[in-house]
């Protein structure tokens, strides 16, 4: 059953046999499968295509053996539903070509229809039916990173007229926020409903803002999705990126789990989020990059302080970066899973 699943079981606090671990981006370019893919389709017609995004997401959880598979998507992709177009483009990330900037262009969004994001849940039912005991993580982005993107058009550094519409115009700030807050618990609810198992919603960016403005202009929302999607009864993971200032904030706003980057040790992360929320985390993905010794020696300080937490995930601080070998992907998924004989080897029992 996948409710009795070592991650499900982890995310609610459960006695469970073995640290579980997936990886965030663990469907992508570092697989020789997906690259083959990525000849023929681009990475939106996969995204699109409930067949193509269900053979990408169950063909990692296939390839690695880990503990839970994530739905194949971008956080861009509800975006289909508001009639705003976007574009992923070759090394940069979703473009956006009319940002959002003033409160002109906010007030002239349409209203949010998930019908257009059909592909998405006939995808989640038939990756559902393959898995088998596997579950499988739902997602979206949060308001916060969503907006960043719609304003500023791409990636930004600065987040400068993200940044300025909070600022400047706050009224049409709030009223975006609202808005996507609207489509990502219709969004969520309805990934749910075809079968996700667990929901996770990426705050990738909200480190970029200091705690007070956290505080005013987006914890509120983050408060009310998470209320909302409370109701599903699925544990609801929020992840943020360079958040450590954010963490005891972030642990009441109603999240399950929170996912946290490789800056902060997991025992300061848990000391700053108190014992009421799991953490997800947080080896950092570079490591990957830098053979098997950095990965075991990195991977072995965050099971020796996380191991006997019950509400403990491993993960990557971030995604997978696309040069890995996927060798050693899965010889991590291995090796996490025998920690609990070596280290009692260690122990000499
Ligand atoms: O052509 C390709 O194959 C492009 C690479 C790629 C992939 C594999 C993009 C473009 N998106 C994805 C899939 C994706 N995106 C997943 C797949 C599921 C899995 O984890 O296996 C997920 C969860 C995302 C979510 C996502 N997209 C986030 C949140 C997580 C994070 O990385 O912080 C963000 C910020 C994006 C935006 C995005 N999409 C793609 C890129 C290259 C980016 C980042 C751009 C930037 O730096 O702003």
């Amino acid at each position: 059953m996948v409710g009795d699943s070592r991650f499900l079981r982890a995310c609610r606090g459960e006695p469970h046999d073995r640290v579980p671990v997936w990886f965030m981006r663990q469907a992508g370019r570092y697989q020789p499968s997906y690259r083959a893919l990525r000849a023929r389709y681009s990475m939106l017609q996969l995204a699109r295509s409930p067949k193509l995004l269900s053979d990408v997401t169950v063909s990692a959880v296939e390839e690695l053996g880990v503990d839970a598979a994530i739905l194949f998507s971008d956080i861009m992709i509800p975006l289909d539903g508001t009639g705003i177009t976007f574009d992923i483009e070759e090394n940069v990330g979703p473009v956006v070509a009319e940002p959002l900037r003033t409160g002109h262009d906010i007030a002239r969004l349409r209203t949010f229809s998930p019908g257009l994001l059909n592909y998405v849940f006939e995808g989640i039912r038939l990756t559902v039916d393959r898995l088998g005991g596997t579950p499988l993580i739902g997602f979206s982005g949060a308001p916060f990173t969503l907006a960043s993107y719609l304003a500023e058009g791409g990636p930004s550094r600065t987040y400068r007229w993200t940044k300025r519409l909070m600022w400047a115009e706050e009224e049409a700030f709030k009223a975006l926020m609202e808005y996507l807050s609207d489509m990502v618990v219709r969004y969520l609810t309805a990934q749910a409903q075809a079968g996700a198992s667990a929901l996770q919603l990426f705050d990738s960016w909200v480190g970029a803002l200091s705690l007070s403005d956290y505080r005013s202009h987006v914890l509120p929302h983050m408060r009310r999705i998470f209320k909302d999607l409370a109701k599903l009864q699925v544990p609801l993971i929020y992840f943020g990126v360079g958040a450590q200032h954010l963490l005891a904030d972030m642990a009441g706003s109603g999240a399950t789990v929170l996912g946290v980057d490789w800056r902060i040790p997991l025992p300061m992360a848990r000391a700053a989020a108190g014992s009421a929320v799991g953490l997800m985390g947080n080896l950092d993905p570079q490591r990957l990059l830098a053979g098997w010794p950095a990965v075991e020696s990195g991977s072995r300080e965050i099971l020796r302080s996380m191991s006997r937490d019950p509400q403990f995930i491993f993960n990557l601080g971030h995604g997978v970066p696309k040069e890995v070998d996927p060798a050693l992907l899965k010889r991590l998924v291995s090796w996490i899973h025998g920690w609990e004989s070596e280290k009692m080897e260690e122990e000499g029992y």
